[in-house]
């Protein structure tokens, strides 16, 4: 094994501050022209306002809540202080009426989101999202840029967020058939002939894997959870699960095309196996031509491995499921629903194999740390890069390694099916100096 020295120790160079207010409160969301639903907003917005960040650089977010109930708020991929992850593991919940400053110097250049992370499986799925958008000194040069947020609801007949809860929605994750970018069903991109945008996309859903193809063109990928990859790798289609970022260069197109941002069938288990047909989330319409000044280095960033050749992993953890009489079903992390872990030591290199022993994949999602995909059952990934949130397949082992860097405190890992999160499938754990 070799162990690499603290490559993940985050630079904190504090550069000016930028304070951010963010209110929640309930606010009617139209979701489509003239339909509206009784959201959870941050601004009377869904998504919430995205926050821009440069690395380095203080953000004070000023949480008010105006719910009826209490929330918290975490920033999910942020390499930040225990007690700013925004957890009830390192916080008192934030009370109606309270207001909470969260103190952000994010150390990583990428596309990052907050999030509720109280009563999430409601408080979610009423809009309480957004992103966050951490820049660096040399980014590639593109000739636009969108962040795209991708969630999708559940209604009941009337056109309203449907009930929450019940058996099948704690077994399977609530999935509803109304696909929103940035919170609306309508969303059509008007992009200009010739031209390569970035976009930096998100998945805000509860539980919907989005297997996203853009009318099944080609594109680039140049992120994923924790900014850019080493290099662009082409593709027609790319799985983002719950809680996962992916950024790509989108792009050129022909003037008058028109492309479907869509999912393609992905079973997860619980359905009838991937039939169906592809669903839209939105459209691309291609404009008039534009002149172009993109440029995508073939190289984008370099990224050391955390583990060079033969490791054997320090942890097991393992995803599992069982029958409850009382509630359907339990979701548990070593047999055990909100498994406490043992503590890891700042400085030593962590091997985990998780390992999901149920019938359905999960989504994996490590808080405050980022962590490298060494292996999914055995094989290497397609590119190395910096993960917070990977999907662990039914009855594969996905082999991860990270680095406790100096920041000691209670930390947590979860499945990103909020549902599931919720009915047990998560761990708390300390780091310790
Ligand atoms: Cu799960």
């Amino acid at each position: 094994m070799t162990n690499t020295p603290l490559t993940t120790e985050p630079k904190v160079e504090t550069g000016p501050t930028t304070t951010v207010e963010l209110e929640a409160r309930p606010a009617k969301w139209e979701i489509a022209p003239g339909h509206t639903v009784e959201g959870f907003t941050f601004n009377g917005m869904v998504p919430g306002p995205t926050i821009e960040a440069r690395v380095g650089e203080e953000i004070i977010i000023r949480l008010k809540n105006s719910l009826p109930e209490p929330t918290v708020v975490h920033w999910h991929g942020l390499r930040i202080p225990a007690e700013m992850d925004g957890t009830d593991l390192v916080q008192r919940h934030v009370e109606p009426g309270e207001t909470f400053e969260y103190r952000l110097v994010p150390p990583d250049a990428g596309t990052y989101w907050y999030h509720s992370h109280h009563n999430e499986t409601e408080q979610l799925e009423r809009g309480l999202y957004g992103a966050l958008i951490v820049r660096g000194d040399d980014e590639p040069e593109f000739d636009a840029e969108r962040v795209l947020v991708l969630d999708d609801v559940k209604l009941n007949r009337r056109g309203q967020l449907a009930h929450f809860g019940g058996p099948m929605q704690r077994h399977d994750g609530r999935e509803g058939e109304t696909l929103l970018i940035n919170g609306r069903t309508d969303t059509n991109l008007e992009v200009a002939a010739g031209q390569i945008e970035r976009w930096r996309i998100v998945n805000a859903a509860s539980a919907r894997f989005a297997r996203l193809s853009i009318g099944g063109s080609e594109f680039q990928i140049i992120g994923s959870d924790g900014g850019l990859l080493p290099a662009p790798v082409s593709a027609s289609e790319v799985l983002l699960t719950p809680g996962e970022r992916v950024e790509l260069a989108v792009g050129p197109f022909n003037e008058g095309d028109e492309l479907a941002i869509e999912s393609l069938p992905f079973a997860r288990g619980m359905k009838p196996e991937a039939k169906g047909d592809a669903v839209r989330f939105g459209t691309v319409r291609v404009g008039a031509r534009k002149p172009s000044r993109a440029r995508i280095p073939s190289k984008l960033r370099t990224i050391e491995p955390l583990v060079t050749g033969p490791v054997e992993p320090n942890r097991t953890v393992r995803l599992g499921g069982k029958a409850s009489l009382r509630r359907f079903v339990d979701w548990t992390i070593n047999d055990e629903m909100h498994h406490a872990a043992d503590p890891v030591k700042v400085g030593e290199l962590q091997v985990w194999d998780i390992v999901n022993e149920t019938k359905m994949p999960h989504p994996f999602h490590l808080h405050g740390f980022f962590f490298q995909v060494l292996e999914e059952n055995g094989e290497k990934p397609r590119t190395l890069a910096w993960k917070d949130t990977v999907m662990v397949q039914r009855s594969s082992t996905v082999r991860i390694a990270w680095m406790p860097d100096d920041r000691p405190g209670r930390w947590m890992y979860h499945c990103h099916i909020l549902e599931h999160h919720a009915a047990g499938m998560m761990a708390h754990f300390d780091v310790i100096a």
